[in-house]
């Protein structure tokens, strides 16, 4: 009894742990600038190509460069079936630029990452806004709605009575056995 509480109680943990919203999202397949490129100039366009169609909607996108700056020109992305582009102001620092997305997918869930790249010869643009990474950038997480923070806790409260489960389980057992 007291093992099929325990391989219960780590099954639900597993599910908590691993069971992210993201099953049927779209997926990034593919985007110009490429994951890791080395440019010696700036691209004057982000387009991010996925899976399944986008969603019309609020879909982001911004191009955060190595000072905090911000170089997209617009936030509000243009999605063509299964692609969404913003263009890109010309970029200034040479360093690693962080585009960040987040998409409507296609069954209505906000899907969001990043992707990198390398301006490797600085160019002479301005940022279009400076300060910290705000929007998809700055945001983490993992792709759900939901904060890393509430699964923790939901892990940590369904341990903690899980083993009160457990230690009442098993007083009880050694009372019996008496
Ligand atoms: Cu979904």
């Amino acid at each position: 009894m007291r093992k099929l509480l325990i391989g219960g109680l780590l099954a639900a943990v597993g599910v908590l742990a691993l069971g992210t919203p993201a099953f049927a999202h779209d997926v990034l397949v593919g985007s110009d600038p490429a994951r890791g490129a080395q440019l010696s100039a700036g691209p004057t366009s982000v387009v991010l190509t996925f899976n399944a169609r986008v969603q019309t909607g609020p879909n982001e996108i911004t191009v955060v460069g190595p000072d905090g700056g911000h170089w997209e020109d617009t936030s509000k992305a243009t999605v063509d079936g299964d692609t969404v582009s913003t263009s890109v102001a010309p970029l200034g620092p040479a360093g690693v630029y962080t585009i960040g997305y987040r998409i409507i997918s296609a069954d209505g869930h906000p899907v969001q990452g990043e992707v990198q790249f390398t301006l490797t010869r600085a160019g002479t643009g301005k940022p279009v806004s400076s300060g910290p990474a705000t929007g998809p950038a700055g945001a983490g997480g993992s792709g759900g709605g939901v904060p890393v923070w509430v699964w923790i806790v939901g892990v940590l409260v369904l341990l903690g009575i899980g083993v009160v489960v457990v230690l009442r389980m098993g007083r009880r057992t050694e009372d019996a056995q008496r």
